[in-house]
């Protein structure tokens, strides 16, 4: 197959069963633009990844996204974890090789052998060359949540051999770099939790979480004719963030880049800074994850738990909202909670130590008809609250489901005790791409494919979701 090249879409959200269920035998799909059974969809799960694969990493989408971006190589190797093992491990080498020597792991690692404009905002904008301590290859300034000590744990899972050891061997000073420029350089608050500086950061970039302090970002859309969009050459304007919300990004980046990508005196005027319930569960979970590498490879895991202990511990005095009965993100520049309801505030579920009242607050937020997780669930899951007035079901994070947000949800509801909801929500996913191929993201309410139609991050969560 080519890259970008899979099938458009249609509804297939039911009929899946007898491969969620049961395994690789055949399903009932009717009517659908994906394959009809567990072979055929293992089959285009790895084709997508192997037409994505370059030289020493995945990239996410030949076309919207032809560089290597930092939490989507963490997805992606727990996928070729199963069929491509080696690919998994050299996936996360290569993100790590472009890890600074402050121990940030930038979001975007540049393909040097790629035309000036392949993306935008490309090395141009980001200068990293500039910068003392940036590695020789060009890269943004911007982290992503850091999944990637948890992503290697399930890799090394899938194949617990000698090479996998070794790898997370060579890997783990490198995790434990990572988590310690976000505890030492990013609690901007002094809170213990980790800040971000940007949206791109959150991985939820337009997210209805961002309007609050976008807000006060100053911009102006009209900056944006100067520039030459590269994403909506791609995809449908109408399904991306808007020229405003790009200017903004734009303006925020100036910002970090012009201080030399120092954390220092962000509190004193940096544009955005706010603490995102998905990053810090990560951050989080990353100290999990690392507590068992560091049984596997001789290391001490007591740190890890007690960081982990405290991590869980200032998520609940900082980001819980008890009314609400979810996580909710604070913008640091007005100390307020948001108010908008998104898929955000359910992923602190993958904290195995979320006490227990707050998991089944989070679990009753779930089955909401904001989000309408269920044991049968006749639409996917959204990543905004499907009932509020400003819901987009066809733009980007503003609506839309995405395979990365269920897969950890489902974690979530397996580590607190919900395998029947976990198994209405693996149906689902699965549904998804046996109906419309393996999107970049999907409608919540008709499960038509968006985005890039071979994305990699959906194909991998797919194989990991089909070989439970
Ligand atoms: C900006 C690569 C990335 C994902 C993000 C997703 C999108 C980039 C963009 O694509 O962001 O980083 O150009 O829109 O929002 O989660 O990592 O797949």
């Amino acid at each position: 197959m080519t890259a970008d090249a899979g099938p458009t879409s249609v509804d297939a959200t039911a009929g899946v069963d007898a491969i969620a269920d049961t395994g690789p035998t055949r399903a009932d799909v009717a009517g659908t633009g994906g394959p009809t059974d567990a072979t055929g969809l293992r089959r285009l799960a790895v084709d997508t990844l192997d037409a994505n694969w370059e030289h020493d990493h995945t990239v996410p989408s030949r076309t919207l996204y032809p560089h290597q971006w930092s939490w989507d190589s963490a997805f992606i190797a727990i996928g070729l974890a199963q069929v491509r093992p080696d690919r998994a491990w050299r996936e996360l080498t290569s993100l790590f090789r472009a890890q600074w020597a402050d121990g940030r792991v930038p979001h975007i690692v540049f393909n040097p052998a790629l035309r000036v404009g392949a993306y935008f905002p490309g090395p141009e904008m980001w200068r990293s060359a500039d910068v003392p301590g940036a590695p020789t290859v060009a890269t943004s300034g911007l982290v992503q949540p850091p999944v990637h000590a948890l992503a290697a744990l399930l890799a090394y899972r899938r194949a617990p051999d000698p090479t996998g050891l070794a790898a997370l061997r060579r890997l783990y000073p490198a995790f434990v770099a990572q988590q310690r420029y976000l505890a030492d350089r990013r609690d901007v608050a002094g809170d213990g939790l980790v800040c971000i500086v940007h949206p791109w950061e959150s991985g939820l970039d337009n997210s209805p979480a961002w309007d609050e302090p976008m807000a006060a970002v100053p911009a102006e859309a009209a900056v944006m004719s100067a520039y030459r969009r590269h994403d909506t050459a791609h995809a449908d304007a109408a399904h991306r963030p808007t020229d405003l919300d790009y200017a903004r990004y734009l303006a925020i980046v100036a910002a970090y880049r012009d201080q030399g990508y120092s954390d220092r005196d962000l509190a004193a005027g940096h544009p955005f800074l706010v603490e995102c319930p998905l990053f810090n569960a990560a951050f989080g979970a990353a100290e999990h994850a690392l507590a068992e590498i560091a049984a596997l490879v001789g290391a001490d895991p007591g740190p890890h738990r007690a960081r982990a202990a405290r991590i869980t511990e200032a998520l609940l005095r900082r980001l819980h909202d008890r009314g609400a009965g979810t996580f909710q993100p604070r913008d640091l520049r007005t100390d307020r909670l948001v108010s908008a309801r998104t898929v955000l505030g359910l992923t602190p579920l993958i904290l195995p130590d979320l006490p227990t009242r707050q998991a089944d607050a989070l679990v009753v937020e779930a089955r909401s008809a904001r989000f309408g997780v269920a044991r049968r669930m006749d639409r996917p899951l959204p990543t905004y609250d499907r009932t509020a007035p400003d819901f987009e079901p066809l733009r980007y994070w503003r609506g839309p489901s995405w395979l990365n947000i269920g897969w950890l949800v489902r974690r979530g509801l397996l580590a607190h005790g919900h395998p029947e909801l976990a198994a209405g929500l693996r149906r689902s996913m699965i549904g998804l791409v046996a109906g419309a191929g393996c999107h970049e993201y999907f409608h919540p309410d008709t499960g038509v494919g968006l985005g890039s139609p071979a994305f990699s991050w959906t194909a991998a969560l797919l194989l990991d979701l089909l070989a439970e």
